[in-house]
């Protein structure tokens, strides 16, 4: 039987040890409202814009909504849509920001190194079963133990809407073996019988959620009728850690064709975050 309990909330206020400490303990840390609300609204915007009228913005409720055929990722529509979204400067840059860097550089306790690989989540309704299984980034991205995501939901986000969950603790057991599944990624991690109780909460727009690279994590299904759910994400690590060079590619450059970094940078109007981890000092 499965359990959701709430998210253990965290304040920069309570200090880096405090802050520190839980996350080698829960393995995760959920900030409310760190992101600026108009910096998401933004990069929403931009987003829906890349998306030829399928998801559209909703003036009533605030979310975006479906109009056209539900999707996933790697399916035809998302395919033809989401080198758009990845071409967008601002996607990029959102995780740059020295606001967001403070957050990292406290949870890491030193300075940090933002993956070049960033996601865009688009979960629609009308696909159930196609929702990102339980899984641990250490094995998907092939990172240490001091690599962690950092997931922003970009509006707010309620239960049926398919939220993230992470099995709090379960960093601590390390890398777990691992079996194709369905959904994105097409990879799940092993989930043991002891596993029952998940931490879950409805977001608000600029909701932070921090995880370990070896903690488990996976997404609800979105069981709306119309309401999409988008959020982005990227990982970092300790400055110097070694970073695995699938991580240095435009996210999922590997099987869209074209979708290169010559591709993302052609229309920026800055040269600030492109091709800056040439020089750092630990790929493998
Ligand atoms: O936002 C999602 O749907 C999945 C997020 C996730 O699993 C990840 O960032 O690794």
């Amino acid at each position: 039987m499965t359990d959701n309990q709430p998210f253990v909330v965290s304040r920069i206020d309570e200090g880096q040890i405090l802050l520190q400490a839980r996350f080698q303990d829960l393995g995760y840390l959920f900030f409310k409202r760190y992101v600026p609300a108009d910096t998401c609204s933004g990069l929403l915007a931009d987003l829906l814009a890349q998306t030829n009228g399928q998801v559209a913005f909703d003036r009533t409720s605030g979310l975006p909504v479906l109009h056209g055929r539900p999707f996933v990722e790697s399916d035809p529509d998302w395919d033809d849509i989401y080198p758009r979204i990845q071409a967008l400067e601002s996607f990029h840059r959102f995780f740059h920001s020295e606001h967001t860097l403070e957050l990292m550089r406290l949870v890491s306790g030193t300075e940090v190194f933002v993956y070049p690989m960033k996601m865009a989540r688009i979960s629609t309704p009308g696909k159930v079963g196609c929702e990102t299984p339980p899984h641990q980034d250490a094995y998907s991205h092939h990172a240490g133990p001091t690599m962690a995501g950092i997931w922003v939901a970009l509006h707010d986000i309620s239960t049926p809407m398919g939220r993230v969950k992470v099995l709090p603790g379960s960093h601590k057991g390390g890398v777990r073996k691992v079996f194709s599944a369905a959904g994105v990624g097409g990879v799940q991690c092993e989930i043991y019988p002891q596993d029952t109780t998940w931490h879950v909460a409805d977001s608000d727009a600029g909701d932070v959620l921090i995880f370990h690279s070896a903690t488990v994590h996976k997404a609800e299904p979105n069981l709306t009728d119309t309401t999409v759910r988008m959020s982005v994400d990227t990982r970092f690590s300790d400055y110097g850690a070694p970073v695995f060079f699938t991580n240095l590619e435009p996210h999922h450059g590997w099987r869209i064709a074209g979708l290169n970094w010559e591709r993302v940078y052609r229309d920026w109007k800055s040269k600030d975050y492109q091709y800056y981890w040439r020089d750092y000092p630990n790929l493998f």
